[in-house]
């Protein structure tokens, strides 16, 4: 809407007033334990971030040279710690028995089967080492890619840190894309060796995976070794010279692998997003700066201590596998529960069932798994005992205030704190998010910015936005996790961050802050719907629908229209309800009475299924085809289930 100053925002027409103070036995022992605290140490971050960081990093990773330099900031390329030698590997193992947790589990799997192991960090240790030999005996040397496409089995783990631990590079793929992808991918970074496995578990039957990669190796020249992970006994094909057994190279291998003193810039990995349009794109993390961002904020955000037993459910082949189950929490010296398989198998309780079992106390997942709980029902969760908890954290979309208080009321007894938190695969780590002892919170609100993070909020005019102005998010200085480029393309880098607002990281989200310091994601830029010149957030309109009893999950596109310019078309899961025309009334009646007519639906198809990608992101641009009628285009690499395309098609006819 054109405001007195002439921004173009986007309008907000949802209103949660509600506000949950952290528990005073909470803040009582955490470490950032109030508000005042956390604008004390948000102030001094932002008043000097160079002297922060110097000292921060300087205390919390492990130096085999000191850095000479904080920051080297040559917009918009940033390099951290300057001239230091450290080793992520290091800081998640060596570390961390050398300060005396060589007992203490550090990975705690459960398989899908029900297969169990624990590995101390002295295991781990002895694993990563003869891994990170076996690489070298394959002639993997410092620098080299390695792509990774595997089950979520410590293996998996110990592939990552195997690599970090010589200085190669991993690319990792999450399991189950296509061949196609991997050999994208595979070409892009020019791999020079894939680890897989035989299969993974999903839902009780074996999905393959070296079949997958024989097939992307057709197309990956660069790759010459192929490392194979027995997981489930399948039959596999055998390429001689080429493919090697995971356990016959461990067996060979020695246990002594001292870690490789790195460069704090050498690259630590490249993990791949999709793009909107085009390829997707290669984003580079360096060594030391993303290793201090993932420990700090892990240790900030989830409130870590020592006896703590952490889960994130998330895939290594996401961001948040690599920052918050590898390298955040294992440089914490956390005890992580690593689970392999679907949240519904064999049962719809396999989640809180674990829970119980080991007792986790710092719980990590996302809105679209909370959702998917909603729906199967309140009994599966009430069969367990889930007192253990303690923080409950949530990742990976906006979260509707519905099912926040859901996930508040039902797995955190109204006694766990919510770490609604707002990061990308670009910034390495939480941005935005409560801190558990400190901030107050609001559902559906990631709240307010860590120590470090500037967060401006810019209207279309390039102007600041003003309280509950929705414009584009941005940040205003580097911080330690920040990407440091896009492989092997830097104009595009340059393009796609930095180009539209100068001097500022443009993350592409909308969001707005209103008038408490609060901030609230709007979705995607790309997303916005614009209806009769009022522009409205995704976001909002689907928390309006999933807060009606009927409905599960929702997601909102805008569709040409010819008079207001788009009209508003969503795509609605029911729980139980049957899909009726009353139905679909009553929803047009209540978006009304929630938000206002403006953002009353035009159109409401009732779906059993939303394409999404392997994090659980609904995939808002195809549907926005299909709303259209049109046939969905672009990248579709990181779709989970081509059938969902398909079937929402035919609904239409
Ligand atoms: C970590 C991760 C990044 C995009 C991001 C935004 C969305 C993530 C969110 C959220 C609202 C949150 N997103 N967390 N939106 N609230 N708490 O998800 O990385 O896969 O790169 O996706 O996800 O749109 O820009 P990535």
């Amino acid at each position: 809407m054109a405001d007195a100053k002439g921004i173009r925002s986007i309008d907000t027409v949802m209103h949660e007033e509600r506000l949950f103070p952290p528990p005073a036995e909470f803040s009582a022992k955490a470490r950032i334990k109030s508000l005042e605290e956390y604008e004390a140490l948000w102030n001094q971050v932002a008043a000097d971030p160079v002297a922060y960081w110097e000292k921060t990093g300087r205390d919390e990773l492990h130096w085999f040279e000191p850095f000479t330099q904080t920051l080297d900031w040559q917009e918009p390329f940033a390099k951290w710690f300057v001239g230091g030698k450290t080793n992520a590997s290091y800081n998640c193992l060596d570390k961390q028995i050398a300060e005396g947790r060589g007992d203490k589990p550090a990975i705690l799997f459960e398989g899908e089967p029900g297969d169990t192991r624990t590995i101390t960090y002295t295991e781990l240790y002895k694993l990563v080492c003869k891994f990170a030999n076996a690489l070298k005996s394959l002639g993997v040397e410092q620098g080299d890619r390695v792509s990774i496409y595997m089950p979520m089995t410590p293996e998996l783990v110990v592939a990552m840190l195997g690599c970090a631990r010589i200085g190669a590079v991993h690319s990792v793929i999450f399991g189950g894309f296509s061949a196609e992808a991997i050999a994208d991918r595979n070409n892009d970074a020019g791999a020079v060796a894939i680890i897989t496995a035989d299969a993974g578990w999903r839902r009780g039957k074996a999905l393959p995976l070296k079949a997958t990669v024989d097939e992307a190796l057709k197309k990956s020249p660069t790759v010459k070794h192929c490392i194979v992970l027995q997981r489930v006994n399948e039959a596999v094909e055998w390429t001689e010279g080429r493919d090697h057994w995971w356990r016959h190279l461990m067996a060979d291998a020695s246990e002594d692998c001292p870690a490789t003193p790195l460069d704090s810039e050498a690259p630590l990995f490249i993990l791949y997003t999709s793009g909107s349009t085009g390829k997707p794109k290669g984003i580079l993390h360096t060594t030391a700066g993303y290793n201090l961002w993932a420990k700090k904020t892990f240790e900030w955000v989830f409130d870590h201590r020592d006896d703590d037993v952490y889960w994130c459910t998330a895939d290594c082949g996401w961001i948040t596998g690599h920052s918050y189950v590898t390298y955040g929490p294992l440089s914490a010296g956390a005890t992580c529960v690593i689970y392999e398989g679907a949240p519904d198998y064999p049962e719809k309780d396999r989640f809180w069932e674990i829970v119980e079992k080991y007792k986790v106390s710092l719980f990590y997942t996302a809105p679209t798994a909370i959702r998917a709980f909603i729906k199967w029902g309140d009994e599966h969760v009430e069969k367990h005992d889930l007192s253990s908890l303690r923080v409950l954290g949530t990742v990976g979309e906006g979260i509707n205030p519905q099912a926040w208080m859901w996930y508040h009321e039902t797995i955190g007894g109204e006694r766990c704190p919510i770490v609604d938190t707002w990061w990308q695969t670009e910034t390495g780590g939480i941005m935005m998010s409560p801190l558990p002892g400190a901030i107050a919170t609001k559902p559906g609100s990631c709240t307010k910015p860590l120590p470090g993070v500037i967060p401006k909020i810019i209207g279309e005019d390039g102007e600041e936005c003003g309280p509950d102005q929705g414009g584009m998010f941005t940040i205003a200085h580097p911080w330690p996790g920040m990407l440091r480029g896009i492989w092997g393309d830097e104009e595009r880098y340059k393009d796609v961050y930095w180009s539209k607002v100068p001097g500022k990281y443009l993350a592409g989200d909308n969001s707005r802050c209103d008038r408490d310091g609060y901030y609230w994601i709007m979705g995607r830029i790309d997303d916005v719907l614009n209806v009769s010149g009022h522009r409205l957030s995704t976001i909002e309109i689907e928390s309006a629908l999933v807060s009606h009893p009927a409905v599960a999950e929702a997601a909102a596109v805008g569709r040409p229209h010819e008079l207001k310019g788009e009209a508003v078309a969503v795509f609605v899961m029911l729980k139980s309800a049957a899909p009726t025309e009353a139905l679909r009334q009553e929803l047009k009646q209540h978006v009304r009475k929630e938000i206002g007519a403006l953002a009353q639906p035009d159109d409401i198809r009732f779906t059993n299924s939303l394409p999404k990608t392997r994090s659980g992101k609904i995939m808002r641009r195809l549907l926005r085809d299909i709303a259209a009628g049109k046939e969905a285009v672009g990248d579709t690499s990181t779709l989970e289930d081509y059938s969902v395309l398909a079937s929402l098609r035919q609904d239409e006819e």
